[in-house]
């Protein structure tokens, strides 16, 4: 019988009937093939290829397996699109170890609901929805420092740091005066100053409805800096076009971001005009100088220093340079060895190499044509998006188009570009299907260990029992620990990981319990002595007119109080405070049809706000399994009639 879990169908049947090689006829590389490849499905499988996959699967399963009670070698943290969360992997076996709740709202925690997530969210507590790129973790010198993980927010233009320590959300910031935070990349050396973010889309400014125009001199795009510590914007630059991906390099100095739109176009047709769009790179210590010396504007009335990085009648700005490449370029990896920028080619077959090393003298003007940093431009097949590295000389590209993953060396494919007969393309991976990020282990670093490498495939197809019209994605586990790439685990994924990010367990230390002076509710203790309370053994009410301020602790298996009263509109805040001790007796709290819900960990105090609307007798229960009484673990809410 067909088991499609274990590759091996007794009927190959050819996805959507058109396949890959079909397309390869085709001939030129055009958005109608793009959308083509899109739409129609690709990917040929036969029957001897399942078979392969079969057997090389069971030899791989002993390696990802991490038998029960195991730890995984690595956490992976993954985008959860735009469903607005973080998802915590462990690495190999791919297990689902926990959500980190940021621009979406949770019912679990009560992300979105409590006090102390509204406060972090902020003014964009508003909006209830997200949609999550780009997920980075801090680092010093090049390597993971396991502090924070940063990570974009493409639907309202916000950037979210999350503490991984504790592994919550801790800040939010919006970025003023652009639309759409895409690219998202951190300062490597000499530590995580600064946040890099690119803002996608083209905006008139002020963008106040004086003009549509894009083509207006008014009309342009933001690259963004953001202090990582303090989360709050350090400068913008006006560029050019617009702002796809984005990396950093490993001196500190420079960072570098895709453009697609060169064209500064509205429509499909228009931003595929242009045969090369271009990668810019901007020069972070020059711009730090003109903040410094208070060569900067301000725009549209916020106070964020701005520098103008476009060129003026054809001349380069100090700021920034203009790499032109092929042909609405996406991915921008920097490689682990430091040496290069590498843009992906998207509409063009090829990957683009700028030699980070040759950037001074572009810099210093040295260069006739700003291509002479470009050293190898590799053909490696259709639809180029993202590229990774094992630490080992060797690039790994996802190609869209054609549902692979491709491997490649380096060195060889710049001994090609110099006119050398070499074959640098050392194998071609068929995945299922359409991958957008692939991500080795360690690969952002100088660590790069060439261990794992996820693949974030768009379309799972036929992989996985179906799910009605919409489908999981497929996040693929491969081997690259040999010569040959192999694939290992095929793991369904909900709206949208784009992109994850590996790093070695002994790399991220966690609290087991809170610590009581965490900054994590701290506003709300600081409230809670104002109305002299002790949040570790008082159990009590405040009246103060309207508003009534309920304070509990919880222990399992009850609640410091088993009952309050309040008048009919009074807004009730309740605050609970954890006095378990033990790792893992987490206590919750909800208030029946009212809307609440909340996360309270052992040492950890929170608090939501709500409207006692409707008189009568209200239960509240612990929502987590604590306990054997967890059942009891209730108290009653009595609101008295107006
Ligand atoms: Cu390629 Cu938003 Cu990184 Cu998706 S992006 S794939
Ligand atoms: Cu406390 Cu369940
Ligand atoms: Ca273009």
């Amino acid at each position: 019988m067909s088991d499609k879990n274990n590759a091996t169908p007794d009927v190959v049947e050819e996805p959507r009937g058109v396949s890959r090689r079909s397309f390869l006829g085709t001939g030129a590389v055009t958005g109608a093939v793009l959308a083509g490849a899109t739409a129609l499905g690709a990917g040929t499988f036969t029957r001897e290829s399942w078979a392969a996959a079969a057997k090389e699967a069971k030899e791989a399963k002993s390696k990802i397996h991490v038998g029960p009670g195991e730890l995984d070698e690595y956490y992976g943290f993954w985008s959860g699109g735009h469903q607005g969360e973080v998802r915590v992997l462990g690495v190999p076996s791919m297990r689902e170890l926990m959500r980190i709740p940021v621009f979406n709202v949770d019912s679990a925690t009560g992300w979105g609901l409590t006090n102390e997530s509204k406060r972090i969210l902020g003014e964009s507590a508003k909006y209830k929805n997200g949609d999550c790129h780009h997920p980075h973790i801090s680092m010093t010198d090049g390597k993971y420092d396991g502090k924070y993980l940063f990570i974009n927010d493409k639907a309202n233009s916000r950037i979210a740091r999350i503490r991984l320590d504790i592994m919550k959300c801790d800040k939010i910031l919006t970025v003023p005066n652009v639309q759409a935070i895409h690219g998202l990349r951190l300062q490597k050396v000499p530590y995580t100053k600064y946040v890099f973010a690119n803002a996608e889309f083209v905006i008139p400014h002020p963008n106040d409805g004086h003009t549509f125009d894009l083509q207006d001199k008014n009309s342009f795009t933001m690259f963004n800096a953001i202090d990582a510590e303090k989360m709050e914007m350090a400068f913008q630059v006006i560029v050019d076009g617009n702002l796809d991906n984005s990396d950093a390099d490993y001196t500190g100095q420079y960072a570098a971001s895709t453009c697609y739109n060169s064209e500064k176009a509205y429509d499909l047709g228009g931003m595929m005009r242009n045969e090369r769009d271009w990668v810019v790179v901007f020069n972070i210590p020059r711009i730090e100088a003109a903040i410094k010396a208070g060569k900067f504007i301000t725009l549209d009335g916020s106070k964020v220093p701005v520098v103008d990085g476009r060129k003026t009648d054809g001349k380069d700005s100090e700021f920034t340079r203009y790499i032109p490449v092929p042909k609405n370029p996406h991915g921008c990896n920097t490689s682990s060895d430091g040496k290069y920028f590498i843009a992906n080619g998207k509409l063009s077959p090829t990957v683009s190499m700028i030699a980070i090393d040759r950037l001074d003298d572009l810099f210093a003007d040295r260069f006739k044509d700003p291509r002479e940093v470009i050293v190898a431009e590799p053909e490696l097949g259709l639809g180029p998006l993202h590229t990774t590295f094992d630490g080992r000389g060797n690039a790994y590209t996802t190609l869209f188009i054609d549902s692979q993953v491709v491997k490649w060396n380096m060195d060889e494919a710049i001994r090609a570009y110099k006119g050398e007969k070499v074959n640098y393309i050392k194998q071609k991976l068929d995945v299922q299907y359409q991958p957008g990020h692939n991500h080795a282990s360690l690969t952002e670093t100088s660590e790069a260990d060439g261990k794992w490498l996820v693949v974030l495939c768009k379309f799972s197809k036929d992989r996985f029992l179906p799910t009605g019209p919409l489908h999981p994605e497929n996040d693929q586990l491969i081997d690259i620990s040999g010569e040959e790439m192999k694939l290992v685990h095929d793991g369904p994924a909900f709206a949208e990981p784009h992109d994850c990010i590996l790093a070695r367990r002994d790399q991220i230390k966690t609290q087991k319990i809170w610590n009581r002076n965490d900054p994590f509710f701290a506003e709300t203790v600081a409230l809670a002595k104002k109305d002299g309370i002790n949040l570790e053994t008082d159990n009590k009410v405040i009246r103060d007119g309207n508003k009534v301020r309920v304070y509990m602790t919880s222990m399992a298996p009850a609640y410091g109080l088993t009952e309050f009263t309040v008048k009919q509109g009074n807004e009730v805040t309740v605050t609970i405070t954890n006095i378990d001790q033990i790792e893992d007796v987490s206590h919750g709290f909800v208030m029946t049809n009212h809307g609440v819900s909340m996360e309270i960990s052992p040492q950890q105090t929170s608090s939501i706000t709500f409207t006692a609307d409707k008189a009568g007798l209200h239960w509240y229960y612990c929502s987590w399994f604590c306990h054997a009484l967890h059942m009891e673990m209730v108290g009653r809410m009595l609101v008295e009639k107006a």
